[in-house]
């Protein structure tokens, strides 16, 4: 059982198919520390090794903060660009891990989603906040830039304009705009709850084909137009392959509801 698994700052929750990890340090409103990006690490591994999980969510422990940056009092150990590029690559290999994972990845942002926290939350599939949720990127205010993905996922998501408003200004947006803005796709009084309906709805569908569509967007936003589509060609022919794709085409013209088994 996925839950039976000690951390110190992280947590997982396992209900049927989908796995709940909680960025727990109450202390410091979740801020990643070495060791806490480690075990989100670990964390993630022993989820998608667990073939019964089909998605998972992402959140922070309490009211106050989903998780409110990189740890700041292991800045002071940072002395040079030497240093500062390995911890950016660190974190950035651990939102590469998650960005890259099989299974839809949901972000329920609980609260302040700041710095190093918002790449977090950029690095999921799906972001839902809570009404109180407080996002931005105020690394500027502390003489940095982001480092772990933010310039180039906000930039994506949002286009570079508002990236750039928001990485320039470093001032934290509600919810409600974050919405506006698509930032976030979902606004919720209760962001994790929100988000397992959220999950829900896309585990009714054929594993393989939600793992091949965050593929191809994921490898598409790498690449030309012309590339990106022939990685959608690929992709389109294998699920063509797939007994899922039998089983939803049989499904629609009995009119009854498919049965996927992944395969
Ligand atoms: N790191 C360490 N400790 C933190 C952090 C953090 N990011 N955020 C909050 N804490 C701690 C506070 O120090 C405080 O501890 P204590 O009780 O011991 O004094 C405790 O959490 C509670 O915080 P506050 O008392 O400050 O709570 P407030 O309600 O007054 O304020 C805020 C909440 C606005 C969220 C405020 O805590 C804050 O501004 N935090 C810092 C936010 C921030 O700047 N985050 C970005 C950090 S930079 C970053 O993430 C870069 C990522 C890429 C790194 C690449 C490496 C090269």
């Amino acid at each position: 059982q996925l839950d039976e698994f000690e951390f110190n700052n992280v947590q997982i929750d396992q209900h049927g198919p989908i796995a709940v990890l909680t960025i727990a340090r109450p202390k410091a409103l979740n801020a990643l520390n070495a060791d806490t990006l480690s075990e989100i690490a670990q964390a993630v591994n022993l989820i998608v090794e667990d073939a019964e999980v089909g998605a998972l969510i992402i959140t922070g422990a309490g009211e106050k903060a989903f998780v409110a940056g990189a740890d700041i009092s292991e800045f002071t150990n940072l002395e040079g660009v030497y240093d500062g590029r390995e911890m950016s690559l660190a974190g950035q290999d651990v939102m590469h891990q998650i960005a890259s994972l099989p299974i839809p990845v949901i972000a329920a942002v609980n609260g302040f989603a700041l710095g190093g926290g918002l790449e977090l939350a950029l690095a999921c599939d799906v972001r839902v906040a809570a009404t109180t949720a407080r996002l931005g990127l105020p690394e500027v205010s502390l003489g940095l830039i982001p480092g772990f993905g933010g310039t180039q996922r906000l930039a994506r998501l949002v286009g570079a304009g508002r990236a750039l408003d928001l990485m320039l200004t470093a001032r934290q947006v509600k919810a409600d705009e974050a919405l506006t803005m698509g930032l976030v796709n979902y606004v919720a009084d209760d962001a994790l709850t929100k988000a397992r309906e959220v999950a829900e709805s896309m585990l009714r569908h054929a594993p393989i084909a939600l793992s091949l569509v965050k593929e191809a967007v994921r490898r598409g936003l790498d690449s030309t137009l012309e590339g990106g589509l022939e990685i959608e060609a690929d992709l389109f022919g294998m699920t063509v392959a797939t007994k899922d794709f039998r089983e939803g085409v049989d499904a629609f013209l009995n009119k009854r509801r498919a049965e996927f088994q992944g395969e």
